[in-house]
């Protein structure tokens, strides 16, 4: 029985770190094209190393929640559950999941936008900051901007392909690749189930829900 459980920014909301499509979400208050596409860090690379900076410092000051450490411990208990995270904090890791897939990168890295070299990143990442490998001044956080290829999609695929059941987990199901996962795993004809605040607008696609902050409601489905 394989499960392929993938988790979106509502997971962490309980920890304090904030959604991005909610109301007050972080796309409320900044401009994605400015801050979470290659162009935007082009035109201002400033503005996007600020912005992420004080991500990595909310991230610092986080601490996992019931759902993370109920994950962590499913993940520790089963060999057979594969955890993939749009997520770029590090709460599913401090919660106790190990192999966590971050299909859209880490704030923990770094990524030289010339030579694709990566590193762990410092607190507070400078646009002067050169990268250890080639000495480019062109460091950027190793996260996955709209109009770039998210990370480690064959393995993603390769799990879909043998899938039983399928979990999105405070995701709201609007950003591809991840969105089409659901669909992918019941061609794959597995079960899906969604686990939510509140129905989706993918809510149609999947077999089952339910709803309820995720520090309630995953730790009673890992149950
Ligand atoms: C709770 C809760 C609580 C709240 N308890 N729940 C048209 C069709 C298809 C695709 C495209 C298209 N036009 C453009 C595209 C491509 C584009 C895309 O999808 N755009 C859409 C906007 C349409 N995608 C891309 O560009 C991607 N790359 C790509 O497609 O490459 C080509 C490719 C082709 C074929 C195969 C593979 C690839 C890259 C996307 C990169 C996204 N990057 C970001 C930023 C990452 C770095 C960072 O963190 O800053 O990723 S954007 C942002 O959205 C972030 C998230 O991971 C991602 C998803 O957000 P998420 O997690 O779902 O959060 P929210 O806020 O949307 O939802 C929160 C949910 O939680 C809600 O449902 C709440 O109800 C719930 N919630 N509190 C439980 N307490």
């Amino acid at each position: 029985m394989t499960i392929l459980i993938l988790t979106g920014a509502g997971i962490s909301a309980e920890s304090g770190l904030g959604t991005f499509r909610d109301k007050d979400g972080l796309w409320t208050k900044y401009d994605l094209n400015e801050v979470a596409t290659p162009e935007g860090f082009a035109r201002n690379p400033k503005h996007v190393q600020t912005f992420y900076n004080a991500r990595r410092a909310n991230c610092r000051g986080a601490t996992p929640n019931a759902a993370h450490v109920a994950l962590g411990q499913l993940v520790s208990a089963r060999e057979d559950v594969i955890l993939v995270t749009q997520n770029v904090d590090d709460l599913h890791e401090r919660g106790g999941a190990t192999g966590v897939i971050h299909m859209h990168g880490e704030l923990a890295r770094a990524l030289c936008a010339a030579c694709d070299h990566r590193w762990d990143a410092p607190d507070e990442m400078s646009v002067d900051d050169p990268c250890p490998a080639c000495g480019t001044k062109a460091t950027r956080p190793d996260v996955v901007w709209f109009g770039e290829m998210p990370y480690h999609m064959e393995r993603i695929y390769d799990a879909m392909a043998e899938v039983d059941l399928f979990v999105a987990i405070g995701t709201s199901g609007n950003v591809y690749p991840a969105a089409g996962f659901v669909t992918e795993a019941k061609q794959n004809g597995a079960e899906t189930l969604e686990l939510n605040l509140e129905p989706t607008d993918a809510r149609g696609l999947f077999d089952a829900g339910r709803y309820g902050p995720a520090s309630q409601v995953v730790p009673l489905w890992v149950d």
